[in-house]
């Protein structure tokens, strides 16, 4: 009798009716444990629901579009041992299509859940006995009031549109998104009116825009086109709407990094099995900084009426991957030393880039960094990582001749650009902001007090 194992999703928290986007394998395909079988999406972060045993797709429960809550199953998996046990079935399993080649990117191919449950069964289980280890798609990723309360079809209407759904009001009992919702707010918006937005934006803040140019490069020479990563699509469709909603200001600002560097250079040389760079301190600095002037570790709330403070100090850093930006957070970085947050930015670091990092380990962040220091430039203008309200950009230190008083003596600077929220935070306490967080770095005992 072969052992048929039910995959179902897993622990995600209290939240409902998430859309399946994708289906990863098809009936017939060979699975991997944990091999992901199909995407799903919330309206700001994706998961994939993986298969607890490597066997062989007997039966896919859902469609694209189906909504699935925690223990929905989706599919039907004949564990290996038994796949291979039943012969009559092999046959079958050999003509079925080929798995789903590698196209995956690397946000995809990892299932965004929380540690392997060790207490997963290894060998295959009864149907109603299988469960999956429990997943997160990070608090704010998908907090429960911020997912839209539609049905599959109305956010299959939306995402045609383009259409947030978080931006819209629903009129149906219980505040339900209709279709009719998602038009009258498209039509709001091409009328240049469009409804109070999340995040504070004030009533009449769609955006009346021509029509993106419609051009066919190919008319002026040979052109190849390729498709954006996921990373892309999504990060980008957040960086239009911040970019669109938070009024950004950019501060810059020079920290004397003299002490600093001749500090870290001895660290390097004393551990050798860490390495530290200058980020680290900034790290130590921001948290100083955020703890100087609260309302820059804050977040509007949806109404745009109050501050949230955050007593946490959780600091999200910039990540460049092949596929693509991403800011995995570095948690409690108040109760952490410059070689563990040091330790921390090495693995978080690599697991970006290594495309391992799940929601939860991209959300909770306070301030962001981005640092191009490693690369170069002399400054650049952040996006804000909403919901936060700054976010600072690093840029290339270098030797400067600086003025004493007395005589220029050759200086180690570093440049540096706050971008902070308008609606937040007023000019003069930005300057304020990056003038302490330049002195921390100048002077890093302070980071000490
Ligand atoms: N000035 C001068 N040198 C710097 C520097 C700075 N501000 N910051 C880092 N460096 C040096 C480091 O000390 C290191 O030198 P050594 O190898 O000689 O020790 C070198 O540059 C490379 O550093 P790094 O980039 O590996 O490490 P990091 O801790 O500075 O940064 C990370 C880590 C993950 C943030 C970085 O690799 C990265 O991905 N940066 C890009 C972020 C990004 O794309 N931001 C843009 C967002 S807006 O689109």
């Amino acid at each position: 009798m072969p052992a048929l194992n039910e995959a179902r999703v897993p622990d995600i928290g209290d939240y409902q009716d998430i859309p399946v986007i994708e289906l990863l394998v098809q009936v017939g395909d060979t699975v991997k444990k944990d091999q992901g079988l199909v995407t799903l999406e919330s309206d700001k972060a994706t998961m994939e629901v993986p298969s607890e045993h490597a066997g062989v797709v007997r039966e896919l429960k859902v469609k694209l579009g189906d909504a699935v809550s925690e223990g929905s199953v989706v599919a039907i998996i004949e564990a290996a041992d038994a796949a291979a046990a039943s012969p009559a079935e092999a046959p079958k399993a050999a003509e079925a299509p080929k798995p789903v080649p590698a196209k995956l990117e690397p946000e995809q191919t990892q299932p965004a859940r929380a540690e392997p449950a060790k207490a997963a069964a290894p060998a295959p289980v009864a149907a109603t006995d299988t469960r999956s280890p429990p997943v997160s798609f990070g608090a704010d990723a998908v907090a429960p009031d911020k997912v839209p309360y539609a049905s599959p079809s109305v956010r299959l209407f939306a995402r045609e549109l383009g259409v947030d759904l978080s931006q819209v009001k629903g009129s149906a009992r219980s505040g339900r998104i209709v279709k009719e919702d998602v038009q009258s707010f498209v039509k709001g918006v091409m009328q240049g009116g469009g409804r109070p937005a999340v995040g504070g934006a004030p009533a009449g803040s769609g955006l009346s825009l021509l029509p993106w140019p419609k051009v066919d490069f190919s008319k002026f020479g040979a052109i190849e086109t390729q498709p954006l990563s996921r990373i892309k699509k999504i990060s980008g469709a957040n960086l239009a709407r911040n970019w669109a909603m938070i009024p950004h200001v950019t501060q810059f600002e020079d920290a004397d990094i003299t002490e600093m560097e001749a500090f870290r250079k001895k660290l390097g040389e004393e551990n050798k099995e860490t390495k530290v760079t200058p980020l680290v301190f900034l790290i130590k600095a921001a948290v100083a900084s955020l703890r100087k002037f609260p309302s820059f570790n804050a977040s509007l709330d949806e109404a745009g009426e109050n501050l949230v403070l955050k007593r946490y100090f959780h600091v999200g850093i910039a990540v460049d991957t092949p596929n693509g930006l991403v800011v995995p957070v570095i948690r409690d970085c108040d109760q952490k030393g410059l070689l563990q947050l040091a330790a921390e930015l090495g693995e978080i670091s690599k697991k970006a880039r290594d495309g391992k990092l799940g929601p939860a380990d991209m959300s909770g962040g306070c301030f962001s960094i981005s640092s191009l220091g490693g690369i170069g430039g002399t400054s650049f203008t952040p996006i804000i990582n909403a919901p936060e309200v700054a976010i600072l950009g690093v840029s290339k230190s270098s030797m400067k001749p600086v003025w004493n008083g007395k005589e220029f003596a050759p200086r180690l600077m570093l440049p540096l650009s706050l971008s902070y929220d308008h609606r937040v935070i007023d000019g003069a306490e930005a300057a304020r902001f990056a003038g302490f967080f330049a002195q921390q770095l100048s002077d890093i005992r302070r980071l000490l007090l």
